[in-house]
């Protein structure tokens, strides 16, 4: 296995990309406990280099899975032999990729002069978010500042745009892209980075919380990923720094926190998708905001912004325990997702990390809750995870970003205005 790893680095090294021809992505419905555990016994065999989308939790939930296509005989025949009911969600995973490649290069002819100029309505590579980011601030210097907290493993700054009108405020944290893969998160950010700066003093509720806080925005939180998942690996989730002793690159960068770190719901295994890492806040990228956030210390509201499944999830991750503020964390949830649902009909389950998707240890949430940051939530966004939807998973078209920055941020908007209202 290791060797087959070893090689498969080499020719990305060589040859660049690495292609999806005739990988399937499948949705898989588990109707019973054996099959969960049938599902997830599959996970241990490395050989298959499956990728689970959506791990196996429990039967309301389906799996989706992308394998490879020297793995579909193989997992087809598991799953009929065992009766296991799955779909076809995406026929050929480098036709989505490729669909996605192709509409970007739309944005290509057009090197925006400004951030009203800028296509929103587009994926965007590492390099064209920076420098937008560079523009908004210049655009609006009296408003917007850029902070770098920290450099990623390969150099990169890790930028954070700071939305400040008077000194000495709290704070609202908001992060996307920790998940380099998850690029409908970095979309939405470049979003709403765009409407804070176009609606202090045009829209009420906006520049009431910009009266009151600062607001931190981190698009990128994982740039090396990012730029990874458009040179080489569309499908690449963690940091890209190497672990010694092992072929396998990164770490998961929300598995990596000091929130029961390394406990259930994250691995010790290096070429794991969920592998915490050697140690908490090891990877430079975490340690940034670990380092930003305490040296803050007024922070009220800590979001994290991920995808897909459309869920609105609170603490804990690490616990079945309740934390201390569920009631009304659990009922703000409520009211975000009805806000968010009002625009386009989105439905989004909302409750505890544990409860709604599955134990995680180590969780960028956790943390920032165990830090006093009373208003912590993780968004998972479009698509869903349930049939019928787009068959879709991370590679969201592109079309949807700006319904998805929309509707999200209604439900931004009652968590930042629940926050004013309640200070504590
Ligand atoms: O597993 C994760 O990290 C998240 N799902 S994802 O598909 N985007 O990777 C779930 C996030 C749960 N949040 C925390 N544990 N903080
Ligand atoms: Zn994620």
């Amino acid at each position: 296995m290791r060797k087959l790893l070893v090689l498969a680095s080499l020719f990305l090294a060589v040859f660049g990309r690495k292609t999806f021809e005739r990988h399937q992505v499948l949705r898989i419905t588990a109707v019973n406990d054996v099959q969960i555990s049938l599902l997830k016994n599959l996970t241990d065999h490395e050989y298959l280099e499956l990728d689970f989308w959506r791990e196996p939790v429990h039967e309301s939930l389906p799996v989706d899975v992308h394998v490879p296509s020297t793995s579909l005989h193989k997992v087809k025949s598991f799953l009929k032999n065992n009766k296991i009911h799955y779909e076809i969600m995406i026929q050929d995973l480098q036709d989505l990729v490729d669909k996605e490649q192709q509409e970007m290069m739309r944005f290509r002819a057009h090197q925006p002069k400004s951030t009203n100029d800028f296509d929103y309505t587009n994926y965007h590579t590492l390099d064209e978010i920076y420098t937008f980011i560079d523009m908004l601030v210049k655009e609006n210097p009296k408003l917007v500042s850029k902070i770098v907290i920290g450099q990623s493993y390969e150099g990169r700054p890790l930028n954070v745009l700071k939305f400040s009108t008077g000194p000495n405020r709290p704070g609202i944290w908001i992060d996307t892209g920790i998940h380099s893969r998850e690029w409908i998160t970095q979309a939405c950010g470049t979003r709403f980075a765009k409407m804070i700066a176009a609606s202090y003093n045009r829209d009420a509720a906006l520049t009431d919380i910009l009266n009151t806080f600062d607001i931190f925005l981190e698009i990128i939180v994982n740039p090396d990923g990012f730029q990874f998942t458009h040179t080489t690996d569309r499908m690449w989730r963690k940091t890209r720094k190497p672990n010694p002793g092992s072929p396998c690159v990164g770490v998961d960068p929300n598995r990596n926190w000091n929130a029961s770190f390394g406990g259930p719901g994250s691995s010790k295994d290096p070429c794991d998708p969920i592998y915490c890492g050697p140690s908490a806040h090891s990877e430079s990228e975490v340690k940034a905001i670990v380092d930003f956030v305490q040296s803050h210390g007024k922070l009220k509201a800590f979001v994290s912004i991920h995808s897909y499944s459309q869920f609105l999830l609170y603490p804990y991750g690490y616990t079945k325990t309740a934390c201390k503020d569920k009631t009304e964390l659990d009922k703000l949830a409520r009211k975000a997702v009805a806000a968010l649902k009002s625009l386009y009909g989105t439905k989004y389950k909302y409750g505890s990390i544990i409860n709604v998707i599955y134990q995680a240890s180590g969780g960028s949430i956790d943390w920032s809750y165990d830090q006093g940051i009373k208003y912590s939530y993780t968004f998972e966004l479009r698509p869903s995870w349930s049939s019928p939807d787009c068959g879709c998973g991370f590679l969201l078209p592109a079309d949807q970003i700006i319904p998805t920055a929309e509707e999200t941020w209604r439900a931004l908007m009652v968590i930042m205005e629940h926050t004013k209202n309640n200070p504590y």
